[in-house]
């Protein structure tokens, strides 16, 4: 891990302590309200995605260890993909698993999408305005299959994490396309705007 200045940390250690409750943890109901805050609407795919980015102990609380540590991830413009990558991975296996699944994989990118077409709007349309129409939502599912089926090797059932860095390492193609399912920028401005 990268070393953080000391300013970054404190600015990170104020956020901390406006959201955290007296035993110094978030909860996950509060972390779920600050979400659907931030993209004004409630998708939960997307709450899941981003509480498994923070929560790497799968406790649904978030400590001060974990905020710092997947904030600095985010933060750091250096090329380390496998690390984007990893994100990639917990947040995608959505419920904690060990693995991800077709189904999973396609739930991911719908909201991808959603969150996309949210952003593009300039935020104008809050995120619980935005469907997916049953065509659109058929293009997303090819997309999704594609990635799936081009990494599932040893089960074709589940991607493993191993498959899944190893996948992204051979073909830049896969790489971009998974890394494009973090809604990390997001989640650095909904943090900033604490
Ligand atoms: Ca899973």
């Amino acid at each position: 891990m990268r070393a953080v200045d000391s300013e970054s940390l404190n600015k990170l250690l104020k956020k901390f302590k406006k959201i955290s409750d007296k035993n110094g943890l978030v909860e996950k109901e509060k972390f779920k309200a600050l979400i659907e805050a931030h993209f004004q609407g409630s998708d939960g795919t997307l709450n899941r995605m981003i509480l498994l980015l923070f929560d790497r102990d799968g406790s649904s609380t978030i400590d001060l260890r974990e905020f710092i540590m997947t904030l600095t991830l985010i933060s750091s413009n250096s090329a380390d993909w496998k690390g984007r990558v990893e994100l990639a991975y917990l947040s995608a296996d959505l419920n904690s698993d060990g693995s991800i699944t077709r189904d999973e994989l396609r739930a991911v990118f719908r909201t991808c999408k959603k969150v996309h077409i949210y952003a593009a709007s300039n935020k104008t349309k809050p995120l619980d305005s935005i469907t997916l129409d049953p065509k659109l939502t058929m293009t997303v599912h090819e997309e999704a299959d594609g990635v799936f089926d081009a990494i599932a090797k040893a089960d074709p059932k589940a991607i493993t994490k191993d498959e899944l860095v190893s996948a992204c390492e051979k073909d830049e193609g896969i790489r971009k396309k998974i890394l494009s399912t973090l809604v990390l920028d997001h989640t650095k401005a909904m943090i900033d705007g604490l």
